[in-house]
């Protein structure tokens, strides 16, 4: 399947400007959803498994068609609770009929990363919502979190990533929860996941045991017994190739935020054929448009 973007007749960096602070109006006026987290986490975990089902040798997966709203994707058991943040983002469908799902998810993630304090992330426009289900992906693509380093490095090579991107990527976990009625793991990373920081990789260094209880095996911080690791985050310390970028992100946050912006940006554009010299959009986050 060739996935060409396509902006819709007449669209312009204003219109999609203007979605995004629709988006973000919304997160500020329902900060105190999921405990305190908002809806940064569930925007960002939205965009990345509409995105990261990509699979490179045969093109197949991505963003381009949100296809997310169909079997057997939806039911996908790595999707469960997602359908709260297509829910949340829905409005603007209606409000801007010509957005496809595609863009709309995408861009939801990156108005969650720029307004929770995180870097600058271009994006793109110009994906279709498609209906043909030959084109929905299969279960099996997004990580299962009680696997090993190995497991973790060969599924972001599938999409195309090198462990640098790869540990980039998961320095998301910054933000939000995970939730047993979800996923069967429980808690946040950190302290501030609300915010877009390099906290997770400064955290991981700290010392972590085994949690103690009936769900799935997960790891709790030694000094407070509140955070958590899945097992496959524990994996970036104990491998080689993950550890220098756990190491060098936790000393240089702005590293970490250039190398999570070009990645990340990759990711929702994954699968994706751009016209030549066709130019990223830059938002503007809603403190820079008061000032
Ligand atoms: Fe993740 N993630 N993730 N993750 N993720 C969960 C939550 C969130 C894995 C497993 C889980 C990335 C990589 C991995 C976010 C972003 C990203 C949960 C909990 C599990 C389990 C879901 C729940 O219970 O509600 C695994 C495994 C990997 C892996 O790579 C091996 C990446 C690359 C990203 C990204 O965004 C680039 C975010 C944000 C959340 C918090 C969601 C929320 O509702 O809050």
């Amino acid at each position: 399947v060739i996935k060409i973007a396509q902006v819709p007749e007449g669209k312009g960096f204003e219109d999609y400007q203007n979605v995004y602070n629709d988006i973000a109006a919304k997160i500020e006026d329902n900060l105190d959803f999921d405990g305190g987290a908002g809806y940064y986490g569930q925007l960002v975990r939205l965009s990345w498994h509409t995105s990261g089902t990509y699979t490179k040798s045969d093109n197949t997966g991505g963003s381009y068609g949100g296809t997310m709203i169909y079997s057997p994707e939806s039911f996908d058991g790595e999707n469960a609770g997602l359908a709260v943040g297509r829910d949340f983002l829905i409005e603007f469908k209606d409000k801007y009929p010509w957005i496809s799902r595609g863009d709309l998810w995408t861009l939801g993630g990156v108005v969650a990363v720029q307004e929770s304090g995180g870097p600058k992330i271009p994006w793109r426009p110009g994906r279709k919502d498609i209906y043909d289900r030959a084109t929905v992906p299969e279960p099996g693509k997004l990580p299962d979190a009680s696997k090993d380093g190995k497991y973790v490095r060969d599924l972001f090579k599938r999409m195309g990533f090198n462990d640098r991107e790869t540990v980039a990527l998961i320095g998301a976990h910054c933000l939000g929860k995970c939730h047993t009625y979800n996923s069967g793991y429980d808690g946040p990373w950190g302290p501030s996941f609300n915010m877009f920081t390099n906290d997770f990789y400064v955290r991981l260094l700290g010392g972590w045991h085994v949690k103690k209880w009936d769900g799935k095996k997960q790891y709790e911080d030694d000094e407070t017994n509140s955070f958590m690791m899945l097992p496959t985050d524990m994996a970036l310390k104990e491998e080689s190739y993950f550890i220098k970028y756990v190491k060098e992100y936790a000393k240089d946050q702005d590293l970490f935020f250039k190398d999570f912006s070009k990645a990340y940006s990759t990711l929702l554009e994954l699968g994706i054929s751009y016209p030549r010299g066709s130019k990223p959009f830059i938002f503007k986050t809603v403190d820079e448009q008061e000032e």
